[in-house]
């Protein structure tokens, strides 16, 4: 799947959210208070949200297909545990931490540089413009590309 096919956009009354290559939106007016652990109540909706993770998919290992991934808010960072496989078990990565945690941003993910497999990324949003904080490896660390997209 092309990382363009996984991005989220967001618009001025809608955010879409891409997961698994299924695009989801849902009207920035509907109220919802389901947002991960600690955030402020939100004027959109942060489309499937299950306190306190979230889902997230991707090809973490570059071979086969996609697997699951939870994010959750740690200590004001996503936290991210990956799993290859489409199948019940342990995060196949530690557990890391990658992108602050807020409620202006999004996490996405996408294989940023074509090579290997998916890596995380977080959208952050300051009500004009997009910011794409995108990391190559399932890992923490400095973003790999930071980028004003929209
Ligand atoms: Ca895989
Ligand atoms: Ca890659």
């Amino acid at each position: 799947m092309r990382p363009t096919q996984k991005l989220i956009a967001l618009a001025a009354t809608t955010i879409a959210t891409v997961m698994s290559g299924v695009l989801v939106t849902a009207p920035a007016t509907a109220t919802s208070n389901a947002g991960p652990p600690g955030a402020e109540p939100l004027s959109s909706l942060v489309v499937c949200s299950f306190p306190p993770y979230f889902p997230v998919a991707g090809n973490w290992d570059g071979a086969g297909g996609d697997g699951p991934g939870a994010l959750g808010n740690a200590g004001g960072e996503y936290s991210w545990a990956l799993r290859n496989g489409p199948n019940a078990g342990q995060p196949d990565y530690s557990t890391f931490s990658y992108g602050r945690y807020a409620p202006s941003g999004c996490a996405v993910v996408g294989n940023w540089d074509g090579l290997g497999g998916d890596g995380p990324g977080v959208v952050y949003s300051n009500g004009q413009t997009l910011e794409w904080h995108l990391r190559n490896g399932p890992n923490g660390g400095n973003p790999d590309y930071t980028v004003t997209f929209l």
